[in-house]
Parts: structure tokens; C-alpha cells; sequence
């Protein structure tokens, strides 16, 4: 069996964190004065795991144990404290979780003074520091303060106890072997270090589907064990959450019924919520997936999303927990003769009426686009939608259709965009970042959270290149006005080193990588084509004669969804009116989008001036071109990258190329035969 401490030397398991001895004798002869001594002016738990971070980095960085003092040394020292024990000029204005990094004299002591407004400030600036050390930055001016913009920074794992991951393609659960709770805990730890170096502070530690031996981790079998991780967390500043059955009245309390306005039921969730809080005082509070995809939920007794959630609300509001409520709720068994049900309106419907019906302590969890975490999908209307409601934003960080870290798809560029789109929820500047940081609003909780990419392969993530979404995750959640160039520049240089060829060719290798993805899978925003059940590879009909039927109407004459008013199923209808307007016209929507929004022949012509079936077989045969462009940049840095990274990479990068030609080969095959129109540059199509 692979231990953790035969792990840890692994290069992939250090991940971003990783300290090698500093060889740069320009930055050393200026900055290694910094590296000798660390001082504590406080303690607590997180204190700690900001000093053990740094005692370990240094030790690494400099080859020599720094000295830890409590009181300021007569040497130049790295200062941690909270900010209320500096003088009057350190008068900053911190949110929680903010803090500052500042190179001072104090108290006649050169120092570098990480001081946060909280505890957690500091162990956030401490992995700061260690970044503007890994990036080489001149230690001896550093002025920086840093709040985060979104209050709630959090991971969703969709771990089962039999340690499987649903949607995970990084080996099995760390958490879970067995249908039990693991007890090997060190690798949870270093996970939690991870998660902390990139500002993540709410972890749900089970799957949104909760089955029946997950149901019971709210109770005394588990909660002992449930409170040990969440002892782990704590340290790192990160509060644990669980996702939760909605039946549970009935499977754990023998009640007859969920029903959420039952004053039994309502009694059985207060008395839960008590029993969880006395083991886990400052536990966050649930997830919940109601309704949705054959999970239960109050639609049962006929009782609306309000009531579900309110219920569960009321039970955890006494001890300052929250619901999360997961608003991907639609009719996952659509028949094909229905051309005006539209999953992709469900949410909308369901939720935008219950507008202001929701208690103050329950968040609504909205994925990204209104349908599945799409190679490329529309942003869901119910952003902004909402105006007396939480929000929060899910995406996902697992590629469950973004060829599932076996394909090299950077998904930081596709975050940015959600993040940037201007809603017009409250005319211009009303773009989701400030809708979902609660600035629009004013929402008193909010946040991003996001489908966990981890499992237990050696380099956490399966794909080496799949470490920069995880690590671009957390960055940009913190400060979502970060741009993508800087958050990738420093995701190299942390984990790759400061080569800059190394930097420009793994930076565009990751640039290059969505927009390639896209190109040889489902074209101009129509999604889905892929194998049902485990979604990878290719099937253009595979959800069109499923009963989980999701359609893109192809036939021999045109494809796409005409969500129109016109003519369509109306979705369009659910924007404000800038992009209604956008989308519901033919001369107005984007190509990229097209297909979302409009059935179109195929001779019908983009933007772009191509036709659509031109444009399919152009992207697809460009596609695999360029993914074998990516394996050329990878291989020209193989004397560069150490050879059990460069090697995963690799592999995966020809695995990659193999199946961009499987893709192009079925879709331009199908679209050939579908419409009978050849090729305009006579490639081959089979
Ligand atoms: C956890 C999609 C995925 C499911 C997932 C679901 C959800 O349908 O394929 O695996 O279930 O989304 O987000 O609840």
C-alpha cells in the first residue's frame, strides 16, 4: 500500500505547495535575511497551522530551520499577529477574512507583519507570502492588503462511504473506504492545506445525492467521526458542511412522512440539528438536492422549494448554520414528443416565483448554465433574477464533460466569462461576480462553490494540468477582478518553477486548451453528445433516444433548440431584456451560442460567415490539428519538468489526441450523413 509519507515525496502530491530549495543567488542575497525567523505575537489553532506552513516552507526554501519567537527578535522576522495588537498605524479596514502583508520596521525590528483582522487573515497571508516567495518577489517592499470578495468560498465533494466519487476521475475518495469514514487522516489534512493556501473556507464533505448509508452521517454512528474531519478543517480555517437526505425524518426517524410543514418532521430536524451542533459546534450548516433526478423532496407533499428549505432553516438558524438549496431542479425524464417542456427553463420556473419566501439563513445553489456544466452553455437566468434571495454559484471543477482530466481543458477562461456577464439585474453593472458576492443585492450570505476535482491518485487530480483549475478555483473566488493571465502566471510559476519557457508554453498550452475542447466535441453551444450515463466520448444521439432525454433535434434538414418566443420554447424570455433581445435574435446571437438558442439549417450562415455544417467540419478537423500542436509544446519541455510529471502529462496529452480523432471522425461522419452536404475543403469524412 502507497502511504502518505511515501506520497508526499511524490512531485504531483505537492501539488502547489512546494518548497525546494531556493537557487536563485540574486533573489537569496536580497530576500534570505526573511527565511531565518518567524514571530508570534498570538496563538490559536490556525496560528499554528500559519507557523507550521511557514516553518516547513522555509526549512525547505532556505535548507535551515527557521526560529520561532514569541516576543521580536533583534533581527529581521516575518511578524504574525491579528491586527488589533499593532498601533494606530495600522488603521486598515478588513473584511474577516482579510489581511495585510507589509514590509515595516516595527517596534525597531525590520519585519515583514502578516496581520490578519482574524486568525484565519493571518494563515490566508502566510500562504501569500510563501506565493510572493515561490514567484520570486523582492521581499523588502511589500505593501499588499487583501479582502476577500466573496464571504463564502466553497468545495462540494461528491464522495460516497463506499469511496466512490460520483463524477470523479482522480482514483477513489480520501475521505471514505469501505462505507466507512477512512481513518487515515493525513491526506485529508494536506487537503485541507491546499484548500486553505487558495482561500477556501466551506468544504461539504458527501455527495448531493445521498444514499442510504450517507443518510446516516447525521447521526451518532458518524457524527464522532464526521467531527474528527471537521477538527482537521477547522485548523485550516475551513468550516465542514454535509449534504443531507431530505427524507431523513423517515429513513432515520421512522416518521411517516417529509412533509415540511408536519410538525413532527419539524421537530425531528430541530432536535437533529441540535444533536449535530453539540458535536460539531461551528458546523456550517447543509446541502440539500431536492427533487431533483429522483432525490426526495417536499414537491411529495405538495409543498414548494420555500417550505423544503425554510424548515431546515428554522432548525439550523439557532446556531448560525445554513442551507444550501440546490436550485437544479427539472424534469429529468422529458419525452420527445414534448416540445415545450425545456429543462433548460426549470430552474427559473420553479424558483424565481418563491422570490423573497426564502429565510434570511437559507443560500440558493445555482449551477452555472441552466443545463449541466456544458462544454459551452448559456449562464443561467436566474442570476440577478432574484432580487430579495441568497445566491450562490456552482460550477464545476471535475470534468464530468470536459473530457474528464483524461483531456487537458483549462476551465478558468469559462469561469471568467460566467463571472463577467452582465446580467442588467439592476441596469448596467450587474455582472454574476457582484450578484453572487452579495454586492447587488446586498445579500447578507452568498458565494461560489464548486464540484471538487480530487481523489486519491497520487497527484490528486489524474491529470497533472487539472491541478491549475482546482488552484485557479480558489483564486478567482477570492478576488474574482483577478484577471486569467494573472492567476495562471503564478498556478505555473508555483507549481512548475520560474523558467520562463516553462511559464509561456504551459500557460498557452492551458489558454489553448478550452477553445480546443470545444472544438473537436459539440459545436456552437448545442452540448451534450456524449455516452450517456458516464458522458465521455462521443455519441451525438446518445441523449436523444435516452430517457433522460435531452435533445438537440438534429434531422437532415437542421439541428439545434429553438428556445425562442417566438417560435421556441420562450426561455429566452427569462433574461433581462438586453440579452433577450440578444439571444432571441438570429442576427444577434453569438455563434458560440447558437445552437443553444435557434434550430437553424445547416447551410444557414454564422456570423463568422461560415455555414454551420462548414463550421463543424472546420472546428473538427482543426481541433485535433491543434490538440497535436499541445503534445509538441509539452514535449519540447521535457529536460525542463521532472519525469513523473512530464510523463503523466504526456500520456495523457496522447490519450487525448487518439480521442480528438474519435470525436471528429463520429461528428463530421454524422453531420455528413445527416446532411448530405460535402466537405468544402474534401477532407476526409467517412
Ligand atoms: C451529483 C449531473 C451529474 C450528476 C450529478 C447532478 C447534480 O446530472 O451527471 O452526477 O449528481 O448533475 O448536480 O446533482
Amino acid at each position: 500500500m502507497v502511504t502518505v509519507q511515501h506520497l508526499k515525496r511524490t512531485e504531483g502530491y505537492k501539488a502547489w505547495l512546494r518548497y525546494d530549495r531556493i537557487q536563485d543567488q540574486t533573489w537569496l542575497s536580497e530576500n534570505k535575511k526573511w527565511l531565518s525567523s518567524i514571530t508570534l505575537l498570538e496563538t490559536s489553532p490556525i496560528i499554528e497551522s500559519a507557523k507550521r506552513e511557514l516553518v516547513g516552507a522555509f526549512s525547505g526554501l532556505n535548507g535551515q530551520k527557521p526560529t520561532v519567537y514569541t516576543e521580536h527578535p533583534k533581527m529581521p522576522t516575518v511578524v504574525l499577529t491579528t491586527i488589533d495588537r499593532l498601533d494606530k498605524t495600522f488603521a486598515f479596514s478588513l473584511h474577516d477574512d482579510g489581511y495585510i502583508i507589509q514590509t515595516k520596521d516595527y517596534n525597531g525590528t525590520s519585519s515583514i507583519i502578516i496581520a490578519g483582522k482574524t486568525d484565519k487573515g493571518v494563515l490566508y497571508g502566510s500562504f501569500h507570502l510563501l506565493r510572493f516567495i515561490q514567484t520570486r518577489t523582492n521581499l523588502n517592499d511589500l505593501d499588499q492588503i487583501e479582502n476577500p470578495k466573496n464571504r463564502l468560498r466553497m468545495m462540494n465533494q461528491w464522495d460516497n462511504m463506499d469511496g466512490s466519487i460520483e463524477r470523479g476521475y482522480a482514483g477513489s475518495s480520501i475521505f471514505y473506504e469501505n462505507n466507512t469514514i477512512t481513518k487515515e487522516k493525513e491526506r485529508i489534512k494536506d487537503y485541507a492545506r491546499l484548500l486553505s493556501s487558495i482561500g477556501i473556507n466551506g468544504i461539504s464533505i458527501n455527495n448531493v445525492n445521498v444514499h442510504k448509508v450517507e443518510t446516516k452521517l447525521i447521526t451518532e454512528k458518524w457524527l464522532p467521526e464526521v467531527a474528527e474531519m471537521a477538527t482537521i478543517f477547522r485548523q485550516y480555517g475551513i468550516k465542514t458542511f454535509l449534504s443531507i437526505n431530505y427524507a431523513s425524518p423517515i429513513e432515520l426517524g421512522g416518521l411517516l412522512t417529509a412533509d415540511p410543514l408536519d410538525s413532527e418532521v419539524r421537530a425531528w430536524w430541530k432536535e437533529k440539528a441540535v444533536e449535530i451542533y453539540r458535536y460539531i459546534p461551528d458546523f456550517g450548516g447543509v446541502v440539500v438536492k431536492a427533487d431533483s433526478e429522483h432525490r426526495p423532496g417536499p414537491f411529495t407533499y405538495e409543498r414548494n422549494h420555500a417550505d423544503g428549505a425554510n424548515m431546515l432553516a428554522e432548525a439550523f438558524a439557532p446556531f448560525q448554520g445554513i442551507v444550501i438549496w440546490r436550485c437544479f431542479v427539472y424534469n429529468c425524464m422529458q419525452d420527445w414528443r414534448d416540445r415545450k417542456t425545456d429543462r433548460a427553463k426549470a430552474a427559473y420556473d420553479h424558483f424565481k416565483p418563491l422570490d423573497g419566501q426564502f429565510h434570511k439563513n437559507v443560500l440558493l445553489q445555482i449551477k452555472n448554465g441552466p443545463m449541466d456544466f456544458q462544454v459551452r452553455e448559456a449562464v443561467s437566468p436566474l442570476f440577478g433574477a432574484m432580487s430579495d434571495t441568497n445566491q450562490m454559484l456552482e460550477l464545476q471543477i471535475t470534468q464530468e464533460y470536459t473530457g474528464q482530466q483524461r483531456h487537458v481543458c483549462y476551465l478558468l477562461p469559462q469561469w471568467k466569462e460566467i463571472l463577467e456577464f452582465e446580467t442588467f439585474a439592476k441596469g448596467e453593472g450587474s455582472p454574476i461576480k457582484r450578484i453572487v458576492a452579495g454586492s447587488t443585492f446586498n445579500n447578507e450570505l452568498s458565494g461560489i462553490t464548486a464540484v471538487s476535482n480530487i481523489g486519491d491518485d497520487s497527484n490528486w487530480t489524474g491529470h497533472q494540468l487539472a491541478q491549475a483549475n482546482l488552484f485557479g478555483y480558489g483564486r478567482l473566488v477570492w478576488n474574482p477582478d483577478l484577471s486569467v493571465e494573472e492567476i495562471t502566471n503564478e498556478w505555473v510559476r508555483v507549481t512548475f518553477g520560474n523558467d520562463s519557457e516553462v511559464i509561456q508554453k504551459v500557460t498557452t498550452i492551458l489558454f489553448e486548451s478550452w477553445p480546443i475542447y470545444e472544438s473537436y466535441t459539440s459545436p456552437l453551444g448545442v452540448g451534450w453528445m456524449v455516452n450517456p450515463d458516464h458522458h465521455y466520448g462521443p455519441n451525438v444521439d446518445g441523449y436523444e433516444y435516452s430517457v433522460w432525454g435531452t435533445y438537440h433535434y438534429a434531422d437532415c434538414y437542421g439541428i439545434g433548440v429553438d428556445r425562442t418566443v417566438k417560435t421556441g420554447t420562450g426561455y429566452t424570455e427569462q433574461y433581462f431584456k438586453e440579452n433577450r433581445d440578444l439571444y432571441e435574435s438570429l442576427d444577434t446571437c453569438p455563434d458560440d451560442l447558437l445552437l443553444f438558442f435557434h434550430h437553424v439549417p445547416y447551410t444557414h450562415k454564422l456570423q463568422s460567415g461560415k455555414s454551420v455544417i462548414q463550421h463543424i467540419y472546420d472546428t473538427h478537423f482543426e481541433g485535433v490539428e491543434q490538440a497535436i500542436h499541445l503534445k509538441e509544446q509539452w514535449v519540447s519541455l521535457m529536460t525542463k519538468i521532472d519525469s513523473e510529471r512530464y510523463d503523466n502529462v504526456l500520456q495523457r496529452l496522447e490519450e487525448q489526441i487518439e480521442h480528438a480523432k474519435e470525436w471528429r471522425d463520429i461528428i463530421n461522419t454524422y453531420f455528413f450523413r445527416k446532411s448530405g452536404i460535402k466537405d468544402e475543403k474534401q477532407r476526409k469524412i467517412y
